[in-house]
């Protein structure tokens, strides 16, 4: 970033290590990435943060084993180094520590992927979900269809984005703060709802992913994949394809927008069909229908 100086980037870096290792919610743990953000971000989803906290114990986990295993290194190079006379032993087996070496990293697997896959089979229960949103990959936007709500419409490229990247004008952060990063239409969710997705595609494999909601998923043609989310804070969320599908594959992105219940349901109101006109009655006969009981059938060719 030629806007940001060297100085301030390593002050910005050591504080939001600082505050990382504090864990007070900074910059990093935002819900969309920013310049220079390190670590992932925290999300606004209960299935995001768990993403997040097995990401992070995974994290402390490899610095503790990194610590030990490069201080043992660093210190036996130089406590035993030939200059003060160290001799090298000549074993080339100790069954004892290698017993040790294979059980202690099996029972670390083990801590880690117990609590990663409880995570994980919850993340994949769509039970219970309060509404369904079709999401359907073309080359390349997406489609968006509230099922059972009459309400669906394709969501592709802003057409600013659109326009700079094809006239080879070179953005910049200030002038287009979320370039390649908008879309024509978002998608508008409610916030406290248990959400399912049905994810496919119509011609290659797309991939569906908004970080902040803490998951991605695979669009492919002829399956149906499922997902679900939960949006706990009101606000935009932006997300990318993230699978290479074609030349256009960058550009196209995912806007989520989180609205409260009621302003959501209003929304929708608004986008659904209106609904159609009252057929006209037929007009009245000009004849009683006792009249017509009376008057002799139609003459049959
Ligand atoms: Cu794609």
């Amino acid at each position: 970033m030629k806007q940001c100086k060297r100085g301030n980037i390593g002050g910005r870096w050591v504080g939001a290590m600082a505050a990382s290792w504090l864990g007070f919610p900074a910059w990093a743990q935002s819900a969309d990435p920013k310049p220079w953000q390190l670590n992932m971000g925290r999300g606004v989803t209960h299935t995001a943060r768990m993403a997040y906290e097995a990401h992070m114990v995974a994290l402390w986990v490899c610095v503790a084993i990194g610590v030990i295993v490069f201080g043992a290194i660093a210190y036996a190079v130089f406590a035993f180094r030939r200059s003060k006379g160290a001799v090298a032993a000549q074993f080339s087996h100790n069954t004892k520590a290698e017993i040790v070496w294979t059980v202690i990293p099996v029972l670390i697997l083990i801590a880690m992927a117990w609590p990663a896959t409880a995570k994980l089979i919850a993340m994949y229960d769509t039970r219970d979900s309060e509404m369904t949103v079709k999401v359907t990959g073309y080359q390349w936007m997406w489609k968006y269809e509230y099922l059972g709500q009459d309400v669906a419409f394709t969501s592709r490229l802003e057409r600013e984005s659109d326009r700079i990247r094809q006239s080879g004008e070179r953005p910049t952060a200030a002038s287009q703060p979320h370039y390649l990063l908008d879309v024509d239409h978002r998608l508008v969710l409610p916030v406290d709802t248990k959400i399912r997705f049905v994810i496919t595609s119509d011609d290659v494999i797309h991939a569906w992913w908004v970080p902040a909601l803490g998951w991605k998923q695979d669009a492919i043609p002829g399956i149906i994949n499922e997902a679900w989310t939960n949006i706990e804070q009101p606000g935009v969320y932006r997300g990318q394809c993230a699978e290479l599908c074609g030349k256009d594959h960058g550009f196209m992105p995912i806007v989520v927008e989180a609205l409260p219940k009621a302003e959501f349901q209003r929304w929708l109101a608004q986008r659904k069909p209106a609904p159609a006109a009252p057929v006209p009655a037929p007009a009245e006969p000009a004849e009683s229908s006792e009249a017509l009981a009376d008057a002799p059938p139609p003459a049959t060719p």
